[in-house]
């Protein structure tokens, strides 16, 4: 009785894990998030659209509008370690410039076929969540 129970969750995992759904704390992929990252429509996302959707989100992160984010405004997004790599000026917040390369940097990680853009694919990618994160 017990294992045909185990053995009715596990194909229910099973089946579970074929569908399509992200993860909780993933951002969805889809052609409304296109709509936003790519106003020029060629389906991918370069980046010159990331940094201007980050730029977007680092105005919306910031609202006491000091023109840096502490940790306080980027915690889930960025950690501690990845802060203060970010931070050559140590001051303790990524201004607009700080959080650009970071933006480059994880949209680095998210392109490994290096073409200078990021397709569907890349952005759910691990590499292209973290990248979203920043971005939308
Ligand atoms: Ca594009
Ligand atoms: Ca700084
Ligand atoms: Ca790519």
């Amino acid at each position: 009785m017990l294992s045909r129970l185990f053995l009715s969750l596990s194909l229910a995992f099973a089946a579970g894990a074929a569908l399509p759904l992200p993860a909780v704390a993933e951002t969805t992929v889809d052609a409304a998030l296109m709509k936003v990252l790519d106003p020029d429509a060629d389906g991918t996302v370069d980046l010159a659209e990331a940094k201007a959707a980050g730029a977007v989100e680092f105005k919306k992160l910031d609202p006491d509008n000091d023109g840096t984010l502490d940790a306080k405004e980027l915690a889930g997004r960025v950690d501690e370690a990845e802060l203060k790599a970010a931070d050559p000026d140590n001051d303790g917040t990524l201004d607009l410039n700080e959080y650009n390369a970071l933006i480059e940097k994880r949209f680095n990680a998210a392109n490994p076929d290096n073409d200078g853009t990021l397709d569907e694919a890349e952005l759910k990618s691990p590499a292209g969540q973290s990248l979203l994160l920043l971005i939308h």
